[in-house]
């Protein structure tokens, strides 16, 4: 691609990276920390490496921090573990993970990197998930309410921008995969009375949030996918804009606006779904306005139109990083997605469009006209150490290289983005593929069977992105 003019980036871009605390930090027995779900649920996928490990980011955060210091950043996405901050029922906060984000924090802050936390990436603490049914039963409401609290609490004086849920579009679109769906005969109904409870979860982090800490700003992180019709037949615009609505309009409608949109309401009724929403939830909503938009955006979609007969697919993740594994799915009468000629994929079919990134930032600020940060953008390649002792990722440059080029055109174009962390900063554990799925700007010397010694390597793509950093987005 051949770059005519570099686009403008603002003064005090925050420029990162990002993490989660289950795929990055290890150390899942130690210093209290009891087990998620998704140390559970990880164990149910092929190839996937038992995260008690995962980078030992917990024992080398001050590594990691000297290595984000040099690359030149403002600022680091990470996730809280739930379950090293309440490991259990008893309502008493365990002092050594607090300590753990507290040592974390005050080692960003040093260095001059501005932490912005996600509260809840896909790791429910069991004990929260046998107690009240996970996310089926009203009693997570208050547990969620005391967590985020203390979050806030211990953490706020520092931490100034918090992110809610990390994707709960997705969560509900791939329940069983992502660990929220435990019963596939009745999920159709049950999604939207989950969806419902982690509504109001979110709204009570959003309330928290502005209720405890002096400054602070908050907002959710859905996966954006922009969903594109296959041609101008407008069967397939309607096709486009159904999966649109039923895969994150629904959610951002939400968010944004604090009620639920037309369609999904008009689509629970053709459904004879009851969402359970019940008046306190509606108080709740209208208190939680939010300040700006996380952006998980990696790829697009394209749909079709599917005819009332057609028969039903699942939508099936390619798994195994080889690419043609995945199956599209099918919704009869509503949508279909299929295959963008035009665009290229990655070895687990995921599509490769960066106009996809400014088309998301454009359509977000469009229709919501808030503040936006890139929370996670990223190239997941299966990677090794050359024999020269390096890593040579020049896919990964070239795929940043184009994204953050059109964020500088989404920027061109009128739209607030604050920030661009992509995913990762180090290597770390794929949802569905441990290590073999690599993502990081730093390699970690490790593999799913085999420990090694977890040394730090920073890729090609590590220098190229702190010169782009340091320059403020003009050395491509
Ligand atoms: C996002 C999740 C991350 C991360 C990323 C890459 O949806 O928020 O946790 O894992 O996707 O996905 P994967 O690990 O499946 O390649």
């Amino acid at each position: 691609m051949h770059y005519k003019k570099n686009p403008i980036f603002p003064a005090r871009f925050m420029w990162g990276a990002s993490s989660a605390a289950w795929q990055v930090e290890g150390a899942v027995n130690e210093d209290g920390r009891t087990p998620a779900i998704i140390d559970l649920n990880s164990k149910t996928k092929t190839g996937y490496a038992d995260n008690s490990i995962a980078s030992d980011h917990y024992h080398h955060y001050k590594e990691d921090v000297e290595l984000m210091k040099k690359a030149g950043f403002t600022s680091y996405r990470f996730s809280i573990s739930w379950s090293r901050i309440y490991p259990d029922d008893s309502g008493v906060p365990n002092q050594l993970g607090i300590d753990f984000y507290n040592n974390l924090i005050d080692e960003l802050v040093k260095n001059g990197i501005e932490p912005i936390v996600t509260l809840y990436h896909y790791d429910m603490p069991v004990w929260v998930d046998k107690k009240y049914n996970g996310w089926y039963g009203r009693g997570i409401i208050a547990a969620f309410d005391q967590y985020v609290r203390t979050c806030f609490k211990e953490f706020g004086d520092r931490v100034k921008y918090w992110l809610s849920i990390n994707e709960q579009n997705m969560q509900i679109c791939y329940g069983k995969w992502l660990g929220v769906c435990k019963n596939d005969e009745t999920w159709f109904e049950d999604q939207w009375k989950v969806n419902n409870i982690m509504n109001v979860c979110h709204a009570k982090a959003v309330i928290a949030c502005h209720e405890l800490v002096e400054g602070g700003k908050i907002g959710p992180v859905p996966g954006y996918v922009p969903i594109y019709p296959e041609t101008c037949n407008p069967k397939d615009q309607i096709a486009a804009q159904n999966a649109e609505e039923l895969t994150e309009k629904v959610w951002n409608d939400f968010y944004a606006h604090q009620k639920y949109n037309g369609f999904i309401k008009s689509y629970w009724r053709e459904n004879n779904i009851d969402p359970d929403i019940r008046p306190e939830d509606l108080e709740d909503f209208s208190q939680a306005k939010i300040d700006f938009f996380g952006v998980n955006c990696y790829r697009s979609n394209t749909a079709k139109y599917a005819a009332p007969d057609a028969e039903p697919k699942d939508y099936i993740l390619n798994k195994s990083g080889e690419k043609g594994n995945l199956q599209f799915p099918v919704v009869p009468g509503v949508y279909a997605l299929t295959n963008n000629p035009f665009v290229k994929t990655t070895d687990w079919d995921w599509e490769i469009d960066p106009v996809a990134m400014r088309y998301s930032l454009r359509y977000i600020w469009d229709h919501y006209q808030l503040p936006m940060v890139i929370t996670e953008n990223g190239y997941g390649a299966h990677e090794e150490v050359a024999e020269d002792g390096k890593v040579h990722d020049p896919q990964r440059i070239q795929f940043l290289r184009e994204q953050i080029y059109q964020v500088g055109r989404a920027i061109q174009d009128g739209c607030e983005v604050i920030g661009y962390n992509p995913w990762s900063f180090t290597d770390l554990l794929s949802t569905g593929n441990g290590m073999s799925k690599r993502y990081g700007l730093v390699f970690i010397n490790t593999t799913d069977s085999d420990v090694r010694d977890l040394r730090r390597i920073p890729k090609d793509s590590y220098y190229w992105y702190s010169n782009l950093i340091k320059s403020n987005g003009q050395d491509w």
